[in-house]
């Protein structure tokens, strides 16, 4: 058993995937937290799961659920943890207003279950543990200032968002009251080949990669004027990491500094396949929210001064990135890359000889 233990909620996702290959290749033993569905969504951590019976494994799945405290109690004492990433979420701003209830029950509520575990869980073994709250730039919302940063008052617009707050004050209450290494990451936007199909960078390179291959004809998108702060997901779990170790327990903002709308995203994506997205793309108002979020841009200062925490990669090597991971997926690279439109069909043809 090493000292080094780290409970991730939310690891079948984006971030809990990167963040547990990053644990890992230093030294972790890390424990996940999955839900229990009826197929399979381990996808994201297959490659790095070991049969648990080998005596070399070091990543380990336990069933709960954040809104269910007493598991989340029994996990807690089960693996007893030194470090613990908060990263579960009903996690997709336009479908919290669908389902605000759920929503804030597992983003708001389960944080608050997993602090008042911890704090009983400290208060009885004398451990000191970790913690890590997955923040979101979204709490900024209707901004107040440009750029956001971690001084900036909070304008939520959503169920999501207002549940964040939430989480947010309780991680900063149970600081200030327990004496808790508790921290808030307030992460902009992060994206990456991981990304879920239905955040709109991803659905955009995955409809791309559909359309050259001759499977999809149109794609249909909400807002395009909205501008987002975008890194890459990988950069982002490193900074999770850094503000876990530092000596005193801070919140941080990790974000670029660049701002950008979806059209800009469309013209980067679409341009690599020299393909004009305005043939392809269609508006439809069932992808618009209630309350839009118009402008997001973070001031990334001090992360970049106490964590040393720098980006490694700019937003056309983000969107060429995604881009060409659907392309792959698909058998379409490198044949696809600054085609003529004419040339479109043979690479369909080339790619299916494949
Ligand atoms: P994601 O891909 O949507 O993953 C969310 C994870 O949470 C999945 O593993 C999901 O499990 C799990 N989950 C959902 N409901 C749960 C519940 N009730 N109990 C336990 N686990 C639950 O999200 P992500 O992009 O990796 O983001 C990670 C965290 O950072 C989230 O808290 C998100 O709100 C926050 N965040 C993300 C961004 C971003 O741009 N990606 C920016 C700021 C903050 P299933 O696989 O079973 O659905
Ligand atoms: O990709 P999105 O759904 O991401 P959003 O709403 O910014 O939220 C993501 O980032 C947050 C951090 O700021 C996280 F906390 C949150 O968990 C999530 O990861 O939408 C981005 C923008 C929005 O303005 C939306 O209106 O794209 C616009 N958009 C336009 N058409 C679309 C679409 N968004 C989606 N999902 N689908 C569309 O068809």
């Amino acid at each position: 058993m090493t000292s080094k233990r780290a409970l991730v909620t939310g690891i079948t996702g984006q971030d809990g995937s990167y963040l547990s290959e990053y644990l890992l290749e230093n030294g972790y033993e890390v424990h996940g937290i999955i839900r229990r569905t009826s197929t399979f969504n381990t996808d994201r951590i297959d490659h790095i799961y070991e049969d648990p019976h080998n005596q070399t494994a070091r990543l380990f799945l336990h069933y709960g659920d954040l809104t269910d405290g007493t598991t989340l109690r029994r996990i807690l004492e089960e693996v007893q943890p030194v470090e613990i990433y908060n990263l579960g979420a009903q996690s997709h701003v336009r479908v919290s207003f669908d389902s605000p209830e759920y929503t804030v029950d597992a983003v708001g509520m389960g944080t608050l279950r997993l602090l008042e575990a911890i704090r009983d869980y400290q208060y009885r073994t004398g451990i000191q543990v970790r913690f890590y709250q997955a923040g979101s730039s979204e709490m900024f919302g209707k901004v107040v200032e440009v750029p956001q940063k971690e001084t900036t008052p909070f304008y939520p617009r959503s169920p999501y968002a207002c549940a964040k707050v939430y989480a947010h004050w309780q991680t900063i209450n149970y600081r200030e009251s327990y004496g808790l290494f508790a921290c808030n990451g307030i992460l902009f936007n992060h994206e990456s080949p991981r990304r879920g199909q239905t955040f709109v960078t991803r659905k955009i390179t995955h409809a791309l990669a559909r359309i050259v291959a001759g499977q999809q004809k149109k794609l249909y998108l909400g807002n395009l004027d909205a501008k987002r702060d975008w890194g890459y997901a990988k950069d982002y779990v490193k900074a999770m990491w850094l503000i876990l170790q530092q000596d005193e327990p801070d919140d941080y903002v990790i974000a670029t500094g660049e701002t950008h709308s979806i059209r800009e995203f469309l013209d980067i994506a679409f341009g690599y396949v020299n393909l004009d997205w305005q043939d392809y793309v269609k508006f439809d108002e069932r992808y618009l929210r209630p309350a839009e979020v118009d402008l997001l841009i973070g001031d990334p200062a001090k992360a970049r001064q106490k964590l040393g925490w720098e980006p490694s990669i700019d937003f056309r090597g983000l969107v060429h990135l995604m881009v060409e991971a659907d392309l792959k997926a698909l058998g379409l690279l490198p044949l696809a890359r600054n085609l003529a439109i004419e040339d479109i069909a043979t690479v369909r043809l080339a790619a299916t000889a494949q």
